[in-house]
């Protein structure tokens, strides 16, 4: 029996995620690297095919029956994306290959357009290389100077240091709305009434927010927020950025090609619309087309719904490892997503991931593109078992066997 929480359908769930009935090392693979990636259901997997096989055209070039077709259903994305996201307009959804594109489209205009040598831009110490990175390729150019909040032993940002880092040369705000290694959910909407008191924009990287979080643009008043379809439930290389109208208009465009003009000449050229702006060359069509049917996957489920039964297994998987001797848990914030990151004394994560593997776990080991945020908590890396609507207590029992096996063979 796999169900243990009730009213939730894991059984059907599981059974449209074919991936997950097959074995790997001849165990029963047990799929905990949701944070990564995660698996995609039936509904997805059917929606590229049948767009190669019915539908395949370029967008918004065509007056063919084709073309037609395949922009009404790329379009068709950015609308459930807006409602997905409750942003006001589809002109503030502009595709992107996913959180990384999103982030350097925002840090890439605000250094051709905004940023000035000694201007600050305030990040936190669990960000992702993603949010780090661009940022501080913006400051190389320009000047400015990158800024961090710091974190307690918890992992949870310290607020009164964040109060004090925000001054009026700070330009923006980016944060991570939840850390892919710690789980820590950031008081978002308190850090963006903060930072627009001073007339700051915030970006928020929605990574790992966006499946298991209501994600709701107006409400939280971000100016920028950042999602790859690849977490919930969608295609890789795709992903959405939201912004407020007002700093879509402001920000110049990206990259140059077809499709974000409205008139070339050798002399002068001026750029489209939003969102096409910010959308140069033919984009990934296919994989947008198939994203509303994730979209439309989890909408099904209920956010509500699947937190809920994530949290579940989170408690459960925390309460069994906090029992394992040597084993402490990185990342013990009050609001967390599920996401169990721990260390245990005198194991290399590497050597567990692989005899994890021989038992058909699969996990994340190693610094989850936060090498700041190891040094913080004076570590190399993490072993990471992260929980996803498709999970089940069933596969937190077996992990926690493969983990007391692995121990016996490693201690
Ligand atoms: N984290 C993880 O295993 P992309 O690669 O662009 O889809 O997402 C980048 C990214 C940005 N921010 C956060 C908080 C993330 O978690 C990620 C991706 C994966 O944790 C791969 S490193």
């Amino acid at each position: 029996m796999l169900t243990q929480i009730e009213n939730y359908p894991v059984e059907t769930i599981r059974d449209d995620f074919p991936i997950l009935h097959q074995e790997i090392n001849g165990k029963p693979l047990v799929y905990f690297d949701n944070a990564a990636t995660t698996q995609k259901p039936l509904q997805v997997i059917e929606a590229i095919g049948q767009y190669y096989l019915d539908i395949n055209a370029n967008i918004h070039r065509g007056i063919h029956t084709l073309a037609e077709r395949a922009t009404a259903s790329y379009e068709a994305t950015r609308e459930v994306i807006r409602q997905f996201l409750n942003a006001e307009s589809t002109d503030e959804i502009i595709f992107v290959k996913g959180v990384t594109e999103g982030i350097n489209l925002v840090a890439n205009g605000f250094a051709k357009a905004f940023l000035k040598a000694g201007d600050e831009i305030l990040i936190s110490a669990m960000e992702h290389h993603s949010n780090i990175v661009p940022w501080q390729m913006a400051c190389e150019i320009t000047g400015a100077v990158l800024k961090v909040i710091p974190i307690n032993d918890q992992g949870e940002i310290i607020f009164e240091e964040f109060l004090k880092l925000l001054n009026s040369k700070t330009k923006i705000v980016s944060i991570v709305h939840a850390s892919n290694a710690l789980g820590t959910i950031n008081p978002v909407k308190n850090i963006i009434k903060e930072a627009h008191k001073l007339g700051i924009p915030v970006l928020l990287d929605g990574a790992q927010s966006t499946s298991h979080l209501e994600i709701d643009v107006q409400d939280l008043d971000c100016d920028f927020f950042v999602f790859s379809a690849h977490k919930v439930y969608g295609p890789t290389g795709i992903g959405a950025l939201y912004g407020k109208r007002e700093w879509l208009e402001k920000l110049p465009p990206y990259q140059g090609g077809g499709e974000m003009i409205k008139e070339v000449t050798f002399e002068k050229t001026t750029y489209n619309e939003l969102p096409y702006k910010f959308e140069a060359g033919t984009p990934n069509i296919a994989d947008v087309v198939a994203l509303k049917h994730a979209i439309k996957y989890v909408q099904d489920l209920g956010k509500a719904n699947i937190a809920h039964h994530e949290l579940e297994l989170l408690d459960y998987a925390t309460g069994q490892l906090t029992e394992i001797k040597g084993l402490k848990i990185i990342g013990t914030a009050r609001e967390k997503v599920s996401v169990a990151s721990f260390v245990i004394d005198g194991v290399h994560h590497q050597d567990l991931a692989v005899i994890l593997d021989q038992q058909g776990i699969a996990v994340r080991t190693g610094h989850h593109c936060t090498q700041p945020l190891m040094k913080r908590f004076g570590i190399l890396g993490t072993t990471r078992a992260s929980f996803a609507l498709y999970n089940t207590k069933e596969e937190i029992d077996l992990f926690i066997a493969a983990l007391h096996k692995a121990l016996k063979m490693l201690k």
